[in-house]
């Protein structure tokens, strides 16, 4: 029985490895007959982009003996990623400063076109694809599309392209693929397949531990604490749902990040976090139920209103009103409230601020 389940599972990874082989000889072959390849992320990169990105230019300069350039929009504020990208020496160009014309070959990772969560102009030609999130209909116009849904993490496909090409991964790569893999599915809790429990744990011996501390646990500046404060203070609870409104937020990551750290409040199954960002709301939503799809329900709240999408647990949307609005953010904030009241079938509750609500969680 042992014997067989062992085999079952060795053939897995096998026909995984075969897929990643074909996919990556395509899009390798494809880039080869081009020229300046451009890496395009989304916008205030996360580890899988970052992770991906980097796996990605390793695997063509490997292969091709080309420099891909990695372009992203937005910004990295998050002292993880922050720490990430400076340990590990990704080198980052923001698209605003590049020429596009200069480039043959787009790719873009963890992200796809008309997302609306990177910052490639929507006219703008998309060759190669490789994501995670759901398959949307524009991405099948692009020349080479590796999406698969079914795995946690984007990173995790790249470590398969750079497994299937017997490309060597040194230990600064390694770390940056266990790291992506290790914070997006919350060490394999979240979101997580089998083709993501294999790569962190191969990854792992080979991962260089020093790095992954400073990464993992970097100082954090005062505005860390103050947002978490601003946080707390602003959570209000409606059963199992808590919404929080951060107001205005000088870094968009902040409203995911919050997000994270609420779902683990007592007693609550669904958290909608959000704040205002230059001119747009940012959102996001966690879930710990099983019954709900957070990617589908975000679309659904900001649909005609805005761009969203993401997985089961955990999703992101943008809605774009006036810079500055507290106001028009507090209507957004009531009208995704009801929303979610119909969504997660809430009648009527009495709204608790978090932070009066006793010790008991009752
Ligand atoms: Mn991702």
């Amino acid at each position: 029985m042992k014997c067989e389940e062992g085999l079952r599972g060795t053939m897995t990874i096998e026909s995984r490895l075969r897929r990643s082989k074909a996919q990556s000889d395509e899009m390798l072959e494809w880039l080869r007959g081009t020229g300046k390849t451009i890496i395009i992320i989304h916008d205030n990169p996360d580890p899988d982009c970052l992770a991906s990105a980097m796996a990605l230019r390793h695997l063509l300069a490997m292969k091709l003996s080309r420099n891909a350039t990695i372009a992203f929009s937005g910004m990295i504020a998050r002292s993880e990623n922050l720490a990430m990208a400076k340990e590990l020496e990704i080198t980052l160009t923001p698209l605003e400063t590049v020429d596009l014309d200069d480039f043959s070959a787009v790719c873009m990772l963890d992200t796809q076109p008309g997302t609306g969560n990177n910052s490639l102009p929507p006219e703008r030609r998309v060759d190669v694809v490789i994501d995670h999130h759901p398959l949307r209909e524009e991405t099948q116009k692009c020349r080479r599309v590796d999406v698969r849904a079914d795995y946690g993490v984007t990173a995790t496909i790249l470590y398969e392209y750079l497994l299937a090409q017997n490309i060597t991964i040194g230990t600064k790569l390694a770390t940056a693929l266990f790291y992506a893999i290790k914070s997006e599915t919350q060490d394999l809790g979240r979101e997580a397949n089998e083709p993501d429990r294999d790569a962190y744990l191969r990854l792992f011996p080979v991962a260089n531990k020093r790095l992954l501390y400073e990464i993992t646990y970097p100082k954090l500046p005062v505005e860390h604490f103050r947002t978490l404060h601003n946080g707390v203070e602003n959570a209000t609870i409606y059963g199992k749902l808590l919404v929080v409104n951060l107001q205005a937020i000088r870094f968009p990551e902040v409203v995911a990040e919050m997000a994270d750290y609420l779902i683990r409040l007592a007693g609550i199954e669904t958290v909608l976090s959000m704040g205002l960002y230059n001119d747009g709301v940012i959102l996001s939503i966690r879930t710990t139920s099983t019954l709900l799809n957070a990617g589908e329900i975000i679309k659904r709240l900001v649909a005609g209103r805005g761009t969203g999408g993401g997985h089961g647990m955990m999703a992101g949307a943008k809605m774009d009103i006036a810079p500055g609005d507290l106001a028009a953010l507090k209507e957004v904030e009531e009208l995704l409230t009801r929303g979610l009241f119909l969504e997660l079938s809430i009648g009527d509750v009495t709204p608790a601020r978090l932070i009066e609500r006793n010790v008991t969680g009752t």
